[in-house]
């Protein structure tokens, strides 16, 4: 592994220079519109963060080609275990942007009504996209547990796990990888070194050579790959997938990349990032990338790329306007979807809440600040 070239197939102006993938045109410019509105969908949840309307969300800004170059080599019949940046996935296999701003403004429309973290999707239809989880790594080792029935049941369904540089630091990373290595486990392993894990640089997370690396001693095999390169990340995955369907097992893939924004709407990354890491990482952007071997290619025009931002544009506004209108969830629903018959106990504190609710009235949106 150490030693072994980072996996990249595009050059900065938009040139091949390694191992083109075969992908359908309509394939790719499918994931060049999935890019550009992940990108926009991202912009005007801070912006509407910044002025009340929601109360968090998870910056994305330079990590779009991890994510939808990983989710255009799955069936929607995989399984996606994710991180909580990983809206681009989503998006790539149809959920619409709708359900993404009912769970930003936690209304009775959102999934989970309300009850999930903001920005914590799951979705069982058109992708099973299972909950994201806040504790770092939990995750990975439910993926490993749902592949095991996968491979009981003698089905040949990928699983991807998506975690971050800090979430190698985590119980799930490696008890998920003992585990793996040891079933041969149809899951890919996906972490995202973006740099860093909130305010702490990948470098003073680990004392190995990178993070691919970490797969060798749990017989997974890892490989590095260019993160902000869309057919790199495409290639990679859908190698790791071929492998995993086919009985191969698993395979660590470390995504190099950069986080372009804050950890979360609650941080501020002026505090820790160097102003000119930021610039260098501005140049390699993967939409810019992307979008450039588009055009070389004779797949986008000027006014096919400016279609594409318009499109975004008019579906994140709908999506906004309607998530806003959106009632918020009724009180009563704390107590549906748990269990099938609500135990006796809960029935008492249930009568007793709505009784004390009566007489003094409901909360208010904003009576408790949100904590983070
Ligand atoms: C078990 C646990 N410890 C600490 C935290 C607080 N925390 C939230 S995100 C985060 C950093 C994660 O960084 P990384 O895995 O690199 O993912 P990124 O945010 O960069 O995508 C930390 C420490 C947590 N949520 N769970
Ligand atoms: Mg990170």
């Amino acid at each position: 592994m150490a030693g072994q070239a980072v996996l990249s197939v595009l050059r900065e102006d938009g040139v091949v220079q390694g191992q083109e993938p075969e992908i359908a045109p309509d394939t790719l410019l499918h994931a060049y519109r999935t890019m550009v509105l992940t990108r926009h969908l991202d912009e005007r949840a801070m912006r509407l963060q910044r002025a009340g309307r929601i109360g968090f969300t998870v910056p994305n800004k330079g990590v779009e080609a991890v994510q939808i170059g990983s989710a255009a080599a799955l069936r929607s019949s995989d399984w996606i275990f994710p991180s909580y940046r990983d809206f681009g996935m989503a998006l790539y296999h149809g959920v619409p942007v709708e359900q993404m701003l009912h769970g930003m403004f936690c209304n009775g429309l959102d999934n989970s009504r309300g009850r999930q973290m903001p920005v914590h999707y799951s979705f069982a239809d058109p992708i099973r996209f299972v909950s994201i989880s806040s504790p770092i790594g939990t995750h990975i080792p439910q993926a490993v547990g749902a592949a095991r029935a996968a491979q009981q049941r003698g089905e040949d369904t990928a699983f991807l796990t998506s975690f971050g540089d800090g979430g190698t630091s985590s119980l799930g990373f490696h008890s998920g990888l003992v585990f793996a290595g040891v079933w041969k486990s149809p899951v890919i392993f996906l972490c995202q070194n973006n740099g860093w894990a909130i305010s702490c640089p990948a470098d003073k997370q680990t004392g190995s050579d990178g993070f691919a690396v970490k797969g060798e001693g749990y017989g997974v095999p890892g490989v590095q790959v260019d993160g902000n390169d869309f057919l790199a990340m495409y290639s990679a995955v859908r190698t790791a997938v071929a492998r995993a369907r086919s009985g191969g097992g698993p395979t660590l893939i470390e995504a190099i990349t950069m986080r372009m924004g804050g950890h979360s709407s609650s941080d501020d990354p002026t505090k820790y990032v160097p102003a000119a890491m930021l610039e260098s990482w501005a140049k390699k952007d993967p939409i810019v990338r992307f979008e450039k071997y588009l055009r070389r290619r004779g797949l986008l025009d000027d006014a096919q790329a400016q279609a594409a931002l318009a499109a975004a544009e008019a579906q994140v506004a709908a999506a906004v306007e309607a998530a806003e209108k959106a009632p918020l969830p009724a009180t009563e629903t704390i107590f549906s979807d748990v269990y099938a018959e609500v135990p006796p106990s809960l029935r008492k504190q249930g009568r007793d809440y709505f009784e004390m609710m009566s007489r003094h009235g409901e909360a208010a949106a904003g009576d408790g600040a949100f904590p983070l």
